[in-house]
C-alpha cells in the first residue's frame, strides 16, 4: 500500500529547496521534477481502465477506475500548476503550432520540453469499493445532523464502514512518509505530525497543502471535540503556523487552516492550505476554520456535542440512506 501511495512523480523533492527556489525565482530546467522515479517508473504500465469516475476541465484532472496486477485500483491524473520559475524555460523550449490568428489575437498549441511536461499521478491500490465511490461523480445533498443524529445514525454507520486508518498510523509510527515530515510535536496529548498532504506535489507554494495529524488516537472528528481539547487545537494552530512560516516563509494570515466535517478519515487532522488556493473541500458546507472551532469551544465546551452540523452527503455513500431510514429526511 505504501509503495502504491508513493507512485507520485517527483514527490520527494526537498521542501527547503522549494522555498529557496521560489524566493529566488530561479530559472529551472525541470531537473528536480525528473528525479527519483526510477523504481516506480513503470508502475502504471499494466493498468487496465474500467471506467472514468470523474473528470474536470476546470481542475484539469481525471479519476480512473481499473485493474492493476489483478487488483482494483484508482488512478488520479492531474495537470500540475505552472511554476513561475519554469516560465522562461517553457517559453524558450516549447514548440508552438498556430491555431488561429485574428487582429492582435493568436492562439497556439504548445508542446513544452519533456521535463516540464509533467502530470501528477496518484494511485490507490488495492482500492476498496468505498474509494471508487468517493471519487465517483454523483449527486450531493446537504444533511443536517443533530448531536442525537450523530450518536444514533452517523456513528454506528461510520463504525461499521469507514476507510482504514493504516496510512495515518504509518505516518505517526514513522513507517511511511517519515522523510516528508515538516514538523512534529511528539507529546501524546497535544502533539501532532505536520507533513505535506499527498494532494500537494510540493513543486510550488501556490497550492501548498499540509495536514497536521494528531498523536491522540481517540478523536474521530470535529464532532468529538470538547473544551478539554482546546490545548491540542491551540498547539496545532501556534506550532503548525510557526512551522509553516519557518519552512515556507508563509505568514499565518496567508493560510487557510481548517477541519472537514465529515472527513473521509476518522482520525483528527487539520488541513493547512495556501489562502490563495481554492483547495478541493474548502467550501463552506465542509470546511470549519480552526480559529472558529477554537472560539466555539471556548464559548461552550460541548458545542460540537450538541450543535446541528451541516455536511454534504453523496447519493450512494450509504449515510444518506441511513438518514432516510431513520426518518430524518
Ligand atoms: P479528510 O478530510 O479526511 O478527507 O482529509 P478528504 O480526502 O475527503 O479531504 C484527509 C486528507 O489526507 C486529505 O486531504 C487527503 O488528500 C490526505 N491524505 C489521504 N491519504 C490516504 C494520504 C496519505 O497516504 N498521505 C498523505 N500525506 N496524505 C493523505
Amino acid at each position: 500500500m505504501e509503495k502504491c501511495g508513493r507512485g507520485e512523480a517527483g514527490e520527494d523533492c526537498g521542501t527547503e529547496e522549494i522555498v529557496r527556489e521560489s524566493k529566488k525565482q530561479k530559472k529551472d530546467n525541470g531537473e528536480e521534477g525528473n528525479g527519483h522515479v526510477s523504481s516506480d517508473v513503470s508502475v502504471l504500465a499494466g493498468f487496465e481502465t474500467k471506467s472514468v469516475l470523474r473528470d474536470s476541465a476546470r481542475e484539469k484532472n481525471i479519476f480512473i477506475h481499473g485493474m492493476l496486477a489483478g487488483q482494483e485500483a484508482v488512478v488520479i491524473l492531474e495537470k500540475t500548476p505552472i511554476r513561475e520559475d519554469t516560465v522562461s524555460a517553457l517559453l524558450e523550449g516549447s514548440r508552438l503550432t498556430l491555431e488561429m490568428r485574428n487582429d492582435i489575437y493568436s492562439t497556439y498549441r504548445a508542446q513544452p520540453p519533456v521535463q516540464l511536461n509533467e502530470l501528477k499521478a496518484t494511485l490507490v491500490c488495492p482500492a476498496t469499493e468505498k474509494h471508487v465511490k468517493k471519487y465517483q461523480r454523483r449527486g450531493t445533498f446537504l444533511l443536517w445532523e443533530t448531536g442525537e443524529d450523530y450518536r444514533t445514525v452517523t456513528l454506528p454507520f461510520l463504525l461499521s464502514q469507514s476507510f482504514s486508518l493504516q496510512w495515518v498510523y504509518n505516518i505517526l509510527d514513522k513507517k511511511a512518509e517519515a522523510d516528508r515530515i515538516v514538523f512534529e510535536d511528539p507529546d501524546p496529548q497535544v502533539g501532532f505530525v505536520l507533513l505535506p498532504d499527498f494532494k500537494w506535489d510540493q513543486k510550488q507554494l501556490d497550492d501548498l497543502y499540509l495536514i497536521a495529524i494528531v498523536h491522540k488516537r481517540d478523536i474521530k472528528s470535529l464532532r468529538d471535540l470538547r473544551g478539554e481539547h482546546l490545548r491540542l487545537l491551540e498547539n496545532i494552530r501556534s506550532k503548525g503556523e510557526d512551522a509553516v512560516r519557518q519552512r515556507y516563509d508563509i505568514a499565518p494570515n496567508r493560510l487557510r487552516v481548517f477541519l472537514h466535517y465529515q472527513p473521509s478519515y476518522y482520525h483528527l487532522h487539520v488541513h493547512l492550505t495556501a489562502l490563495s488556493y481554492e483547495a478541493p473541500g474548502s467550501t463552506v458546507e465542509r470546511a470549519h476554520l480552526l480559529s472558529d472551532v477554537i472560539q466555539n469551544l471556548q464559548a461552550d465546551p460541548d458545542y460540537y456535542r450538541d450543535r446541528t452540523l451541516a455536511f454534504p452527503a453523496h447519493a450512494d455513500d450509504g449515510l444518506l440512506e441511513k438518514f432516510k431510514e431513520a426518518g430524518r429526511l
